[in-house]
């Protein structure tokens, strides 16, 4: 009987180990699509680092015409997301940079991708809270210019947390 109840244990062991790794998996989560990004999105990668002072590290992308891009976006802040995360949304030639951040302060339910905006977007990320990675895989546009990426988290862009991407 003694034998039995240990088998049994051994037996449920396993099961309670997957439940704990099952349980942990989300948390983890933020940092695999980085990972993973690198070879099945393909595309240049790009990593930029967003903080608690609002501003990009990287201000300025140059491409070529139609070049594929990987942008990583990590954010090394430590204030709660609720209050500080960040995304990378880049903008259509001529799109309105601040028409765009305005209309985004009310699409927290919508991670500030305001959806009547959508049209005036090339690529953008989720929003990334302390800590975390996130990223988007994009084609760069094929006409020459300057495009203007931002983060759209209320408040940010109006202190300059916006940078440029240069196709040429
Ligand atoms: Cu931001």
């Amino acid at each position: 009987m003694k034998a039995f109840s240990l088998v049994c244990l051994l037996a449920m062991a396993p099961v309670a180990l997957g439940a704990a790794q099952a349980t942990k998996t989300p948390a983890g989560r933020a940092k695999a699509p980085a990972a993973a990004g690198k070879s099945a999105k393909g595309g240049r990668t790009v990593t930029i680092t967003g903080n608690d002072t609002m501003k990009f590290d990287v201000t300025s992308i140059t491409a070529k015409p139609g070049e594929r891009l990987h942008v990583v976006l990590k954010s090394t802040g430590t204030a709660p997301k609720a209050a500080m995360a960040h995304n990378f949304v880049l903008l259509k030639e001529g799109a309105d940079a601040q028409a765009f951040a305005t209309a985004a302060m009310n699409a927290r339910d919508t991670d500030f991708i305001p959806a009547d905006q959508k049209d005036k977007i090339i690529a953008h990320t989720a929003l990334a809270g302390p800590g975390e990675t996130v990223d988007a895989s994009f084609t760069a546009p094929t006409k020459p210019g300057t495009y203007t990426f931002l983060c759209s988290f209320p408040g940010h862009f109006a202190v300059g947390m916006k940078g440029e991407l240069v196709v040429k």
